[in-house]
């Protein structure tokens, strides 16, 4: 449809051109633009502790109006959408006033539970709405404690007090920043500390030191597991210590997350065989450390022949054992 032309007499009379103009405006969306579907580009915190309510927070597009959730793989998770935090303002200076922060379509607070008993692992996460559903993004059940970073903790005065076990989850954003988190432990704990960024496709080379109270350098580690580092640490004797993250290169950015699994805990270096046939039980040597003397597993229940996945599908991976 031609509505008018500034070089040449219009072929729709100047009345009939505003007429249909407020007739397009006015069409409801479905006969009008088709609706947009929703989109998700990032999820943030991506790891819930089974047994928990946690809210996440969704950006992506159009998510304004999303009918509901889909969780796809194991069971055990339900979402519904969270209300805004009650303390979310944005100072904004040059409009000289507070406005709520978080109103936009492009922002979704969800309240996630995950019931006790679910099995631990990865799920795939869509929203739907009228127009259609999203491409998934990756929600992760753990057994651990989840803990965000809360900034300032970038030297060992304002280091994050942490209590193990625990999985820290933070991002090193600006250049030449380094991540501190202060614990108590006791003498002869051989304590975990097992950073996964490189393996979750981060652009962060991990660097991760432990210091003593004093922040004299204990233990540093570069690269173990890919460019992840990880430092297993027997306690000299009890006290304060201070775990220190930063990126080998000082290199930065919002996408340089990292996830330190941090604790008395058991890890794996190796296991063998390295896998068995649906439906088959093994023998499983293990080598790792915190075992508990456990070298052998008799009973390694894999997936029948109708579900494929092991039951206890990390003992085949190795680095932290998160529970089964
Ligand atoms: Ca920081
Ligand atoms: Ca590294």
């Amino acid at each position: 449809m031609i509505l008018g032309c500034a070089s040449s007499k219009p072929l729709v009379p100047r009345g009939l051109q505003i007429a249909l103009l407020a007739a397009i405006i006015a069409l409801p969306p479905s006969l009008g633009l088709s609706q947009p579907i929703p989109k998700i580009t990032s999820v943030s915190p991506d790891w819930i502790e089974r047994g928990t309510t946690s809210v996440v927070t969704l950006e992506g597009e159009n998510l304004r109006e999303i009918a509901g959730f889909i969780f796809s793989g194991d069971g055990g998770l339900t979402a519904t959408n969270a209300p805004p935090p009650v303390y979310s303002a944005t100072l904004e200076s040059n409009r000289g006033g507070i406005v709520p922060a978080g109103d936009d379509e492009k922002t979704l607070r969800v309240s996630v539970t995950v019931t006790p008993d679910t099995p631990l692992g990865a799920r795939e996460l869509r929203v739907f709405a009228p127009a259609g559903v999203s491409e998934p993004v990756i929600v992760n059940v753990d057994f651990l404690r989840q803990l965000m970073e809360a900034e300032p903790n970038n030297d060992t005065n304002h280091a994050q007090l942490v209590e193990l076990p625990t999985a820290v989850n933070g991002v090193i954003k600006e250049a030449a920043e380094s991540d501190f988190f202060r614990f108590k432990a006791r003498k002869d704990q051989r304590l975990i500390f097992d950073v996964d960024a490189f393996r979750s496709g981060s652009p962060l080379d991990s660097s991760l030191a432990l210091l003593d109270a004093a922040g004299k350098e204990l233990a540093r580690s570069e690269d173990v597991n890919g460019l992840d580092s990880l430092i297993e640490f027997i306690v000299p004797e009890d006290g304060e210590f201070f775990l220190q993250i930063r990126d080998f290169r000082y290199k930065s950015g919002k996408d340089y997350k990292y996830r330190i699994v941090s604790g008395e805990l058991p890890y794996l270096d190796s296991v063998f065989p390295f896998g068995a046939r649906r439906g088959q039980s093994v023998e499983v040597a293990l080598r790792g450390r915190n075992l508990d003397g456990l070298s052998k597993m008799k009973e390694c229940a894999l997936g029948s022949a109708g579900n494929p996945r092991p039951h206890n599908q990390r003992l085949f991976q190795s680095g932290s054992v998160r529970g089964g």
